[in-house]
């Protein structure tokens, strides 16, 4: 029987992607690897867990092999904000672990799931409705390796035949893993500091629209793409997704519906302002719903109702 492989298996994606895919297919047909030592945690316990740098092509080989895999979810990565602090560092993780991974799913045969992200637009691309074919010259070192991961993709296929497939992902909410080190890592923060009651001093100003999506939708959307039958997708890497576009300012008032002494200030980062700034407000993902009919399914009520929710039960507050 053939099985999966998740790289980035810790990070704010894996964690949660790790347990739907095993609840789905089963607990042994998921191996979960990370660069970092295994969690504590019955999800790490109930099926396998390797060690793994994805710059390391021997490894991952090995475990291709011993697995028996036959679809790889390629989720490790250094995020836009820390690769702007170490842009070696983002290059050599987040293209050469790439490689690493179409070139053993060319030698073993696996399909490939890649997550590319808003970050593979830039200066140029019209930032309302962006489309999901237009101008595409990110200036930060991650965006630029998401797009030129994206070009990767296609060659693999369109060369080799690997049958690698893409999300550009929006900014990603969720309760479990902490995101660390992205631009959007504010729509997460900002649930703890209501929940403990304090104000949160957000890096990007009240303005500052950016699509995202609730995590259990960025998961289905991923299994989904995966799924769909090859001669539907044509945009195969990468599809446009998204759920919702919000500012911070608009984030503060939904969940001031729950916490009405909820407050916000704003201390812009420079960074991840100019970041930001040159990322859609909001994508068109048409494209997504036309060719392997995507719906999401959280919006921004939801999504904060349920974060809220969760985020209480596990922090014991509210
Ligand atoms: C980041 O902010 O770097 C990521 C992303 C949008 O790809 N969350």
């Amino acid at each position: 029987m053939s099985n999966i492989l998740v790289t980035g298996g810790t990070g704010q994606i894996g964690t949660e992607l790790i347990p739907f895919l095993r609840a789905r297919y089963g607990n042994e047909r998921v191996v979960a690897t990370g660069h970092r030592k295994k969690p504590g945690g019955e999800i790490w316990e109930v099926g396998p867990f390797a060690g793994l740098d994805v710059r390391d092509s021997v490894t991952l080989a090995e475990l291709v092999s011993r697995y028996h895999v036959d679809t790889i979810y390629h989720l490790a990565g250094v995020l836009s904000a820390v690769g702007e602090d170490n842009p070696q560092l983002a290059w050599d993780v987040n293209m050469n672990g790439l490689y690493n991974v179409l070139e053993v799913s060319r030698t073993h045969g696996c399909a490939v799931f890649f997550p590319s992200s808003i970050a593979a637009f830039g200066p140029g691309s019209p930032l309302d409705n962006t489309p999901q074919v237009t101008v595409q010259r990110p200036q930060t070192i991650y965006g630029i390796a998401k797009l030129s991961g994206e070009l990767l993709c296609d060659y693999y296929h369109h060369h080799y035949g690997v049958d690698a497939r893409g999300v550009r992902y929006p900014g990603l909410i969720s309760h479990q893993a902490l995101p660390g080190g992205g631009t959007t890592d504010y729509a997460v923060e900002i649930f703890y500091a209501a929940l403990r009651g304090e104000s949160y001093c957000c890096p990007l100003a009240a303005d500052t629209a950016l699509d995202m999506m609730y995590m259990d939708d960025a998961l289905r959307a991923a299994v989904e793409l995966m799924a769909v039958e090859p001669d539907r997708l044509k945009h195969r890497n990468a599809y446009n997704l998204t759920a919702m576009s919000f500012s911070p300012e608009i984030l503060a008032q939904a969940i001031r519906a729950h916490i009405p002494d909820f407050s916000i200030e704003y201390d812009v980062d420079p960074v991840r302002q100019a970041i930001a700034d040159s990322w859609p407000n909001r994508m068109d993902d048409g494209a997504a719903r036309a060719e392997w009919g995507w719906r999401p399914a959280y919006d921004l009520e939801a999504t904060v109702a349920i974060m809220l929710r969760k985020l209480s039960e596990r922090l014991g507050s509210r």
